[in-house]
């Protein structure tokens, strides 16, 4: 699969909020959106896979999916290298790809399969892959904050100009830890980007129901810039990117983006099961549909003098047999054997 070329923006003259900014018209080249449509319509298309598989019987547990947020994974993420780090969430699978995950070894590993990226020992909640920069997915809520902070101050300290940054969910906006984190990475200047995918639940509560105040208002009493923005608009969220990691990797500290988005399925894959009613409408879930990141992107470059109707079909089958291809190889691996995963909990010497 091909990484991302990664585009350089270029600072412009005009100033918002006191820092540097791209032109507020800019658009990612061609060849880059369309690599960054093949990257949302991978992440899609995969986990509508991952949602049969668990019908089928092939995953040991349920899924989290992101179907819907594509694009604030891919978007931000195309300004990341590799040495820059991202935290994930229970809700990972995007992140992870989106990142430069390998998506073979992600379906092993969600299968449970040792020729998974962490051993088939994760399973959906934990793709990490430290080459890449992924860090860690985390089932615990706001887990992933700290972490990125501890990796913007290696950063630091490393002086190299990389920068961490952490997606979380809005339920995970009303975690204490973010207020520490905010403060310390404040305070020190760390290179991190504050990544809220507010998808308008906590699981089945309304975020309104939950949560006082805004989200990116949080940020605000510790000099932190913050953007909202909408999550469905790639070219919005890659602009807004551009900006965010630009402050951080030039040692300006911190920056925060709330990103609005929807996810479309439910909180989780067993959520038809374990719920008598749903917490939303028809109306609300079409409503999004609507406003879709994949189709947004997908009229644009339909339209587009470089790349019509063909070649995005020829995307959408290239996409069609990697996913093929990911399930027979995950498929075709062996369980861990029993045994392995004790020895992996301690530290060499830690006895
Ligand atoms: C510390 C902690 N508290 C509670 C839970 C149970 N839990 C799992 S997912 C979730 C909702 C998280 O919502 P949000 O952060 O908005 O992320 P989203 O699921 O919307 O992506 C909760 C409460 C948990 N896993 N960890």
């Amino acid at each position: 699969m091909r990484r991302f070329r990664l585009t350089t923006v270029t600072a412009d003259a005009c100033k918002v909020n006191g820092m540097k900014e791209i032109r507020p018209n800019s658009m990612p080249e061609a060849a880059d959106l369309l690599a960054m449509y093949r990257r949302m319509l991978l992440i899609r298309k995969a986990e509508e896979q991952l949602l049969k598989d668990v019908r089928l019987g092939r995953t040991p547990g349920q899924v989290h999916t992101s179907d819907g947020q594509e694009a604030i994974a891919v978007g931000l993420c195309a300004h990341l290298e590799d040495a820059d780090q991202i935290t994930s969430t229970h809700r990972g699978h995007g992140h992870f790809l989106a990142k430069g995950g390998d998506v073979r070894t992600m379906f092993a590993e969600i299968y449970g399969k040792k020729e998974g990226v962490c051993g088939g020992m994760g399973g959906s909640m934990h793709v990490a892959d430290f080459s890449k920069g992924i860090v860690g997915a985390n089932g615990i809520v706001g887990a992933g904050l700290a972490i990125a902070a501890g990796a913007a101050f290696a950063n630091q300290l490393d002086r190299k100009g990389n920068v961490s940054l952490c997606f979380f969910g809005d339920g995970a906006a009303n975690q204490g830890t973010l207020m520490e984190c905010l403060n310390i990475a404040s305070l020190w200047r760390l290179p991190v980007i504050f990544v809220c995918e507010n998808n308008g639940y906590s699981e089945f509560s309304p975020t309104e129901t939950v949560t006082a105040g805004g989200i990116a208002d949080r940020a605000k009493p510790f000099g932190i810039p913050t953007w909202t923005i909408d999550g469905n608009d790639l070219t919005e969220v890659w602009r807004t990117g551009a900006k965010a990691t630009a402050h951080a990797r030039e040692g300006e500290g911190p920056a925060f983006i709330e990103a609005r988005t929807y996810r479309y399925s439910g909180h989780f894959s067993a959520e038809a099961n374990v719920l008598a009613t749903s917490y939303r409408s028809d109306r609300e879930i079409e409503a999004w549909r609507d406003r879709d990141p994949i189709s947004r992107v997908r009229s644009y470059l339909e339209m587009s003098d470089e790349y019509g109707s063909t070649a995005l079909a020829q995307v959408e089958t290239e996409i069609d047999s990697e996913i093929a291809d990911s399930v027979a190889f995950g498929l075709a691996g062996t369980p861990p054997e029993p045994g392995t995963a004790e020895p992996l909990m301690f530290a060499e010497g830690s006895g």
